[in-house]
């Protein structure tokens, strides 16, 4: 009888001793499995080659929701299915610009919890106010110059070198010799994915199929909004693949282009059954609980413990149910 005990006993601390820090097991959406993402033809792919899709949550601004961006949100984002996670680093607004060695420091932390979960993870220069990406290109080049080098033996990592450009920016002459720039840049230690955004808040990606980037394993970003944005630019979406360039949808919202009304939960489902038919990846806009309808968390839920149902909004019980 002693002995059955204690054989228990050793057996249950052989599986405790394997479980705290063991790695996480790889997803089959994941990067442990998928590896270094490439572009073939239209397609994102995996290391073999094989089409793969990502789907996942985008942090708000991390200078503001940092916490939804730390280990236990991704994992629980992971949880309900995501294999994608977007750290949208603001440089204006008091973001980066403002104190470029603090939020570096979260942009790091943040990607380092994703890739600890076997996520894919996009590190975005979320410019908004700052319309025009020339304006801070000499900070972006370093700022993406050294991640590329902190980073280019990590293949979860993607770079998203200008959230949306608008005001006055063209294409030809801001975003595209801004984008060719950063890329050299990033090339110089990394093969990771980079994406590019176009003027009108990413949706002129038209301009950009006109006069594509030179480089490899790169795609263009398309955000919407399903309670502003409808067939016209689906549309567009569909031309500009006709037209051999790639599409990446690194952010969306449920809500209208302001982040808040609706939620608008037909017109995403048209949305997202449209991209999936693409295999078209996607980030949806917000992880925090903000009182707006775009945010994913109903205001006051915890950021460090596991979440159910109920701690969802409406855009992220629908949201989350597709990835
Ligand atoms: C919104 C946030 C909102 C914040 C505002 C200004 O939801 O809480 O006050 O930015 O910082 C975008 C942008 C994204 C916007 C979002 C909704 O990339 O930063 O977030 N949106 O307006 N493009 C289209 C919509």
């Amino acid at each position: 009888m002693l002995e059955r005990i204690v054989s228990v006993l050793i057996s249950a601390a052989m599986l405790c001793a394997s479980l705290p820090d063991a790695a996480p097991p790889s997803s089959p959406g994941g990067a442990k499995a998928n590896g270094w993402l490439q572009v073939v033809g239209t397609q994102l792919c995996n290391e073999r080659g094989e089409p793969l899709v990502l789907h996942g949550m985008s942090s708000h601004g991390l200078h503001w929701f940092g916490q939804y961006a730390g280990r236990q949100a991704i994992m629980n984002t992971k949880a309900f299915g995501a294999n994608l996670f977007r750290v949208a680093m603001y440089t204006g607004e008091g973001g980066y610009l403002s104190q470029p060695e603090a939020i570096k420091a979260q942009a790091v932390a943040a990607v380092d919890a994703a890739v600890a979960e076997d996520m894919y993870v996009i590190i975005d220069w979320h410019i908004l106010s700052d319309g025009n990406p020339m304006a801070h290109a000499d900070e972006a080049e370093a700022f993406f110059s050294e991640m590329a080098r902190r980073y280019k033996d990590t293949p979860n990592v993607l770079y998203e070198i200008c959230n949306e450009p608008n005001g006055g920016a063209t294409w030809q002459g801001d975003v595209k010799p801004y984008a060719q720039r950063i890329l050299k840049a990033i090339r110089a230690h990394s093969r990771g994915l980079v994406l590019v955004g176009s003027p009108t808040w990413s949706q002129d990606i038209h301009l950009a199929a006109e006069d594509p980037l030179e480089g490899e394993n790169l795609l263009y970003t398309l955000h919407f909004y399903a309670g502003t944005h409808g067939q016209w630019l689906r549309d567009r979406i569909d031309e500009v693949r006709a037209r051999g360039l790639p599409v990446f949808v690194s952010e969306w919202g449920a809500s209208a282009a302001d982040g808040s009304g609706g939620v608008f939960l037909q017109e995403s489902a048209q949305w997202l059954d449209f991209l999936e038919e693409r295999h078209i990846s996607w980030a949806n806009w917000s992880l925090c609980d903000k009182n707006e309808t775009s945010a994913a968390l109903k205001p006051g839920t915890p950021a460090g413990r596991p979440w159910t149902q109920e701690d969802l909004s409406p855009s992220a019980a629908f949201v989350f149910g597709r990835f």
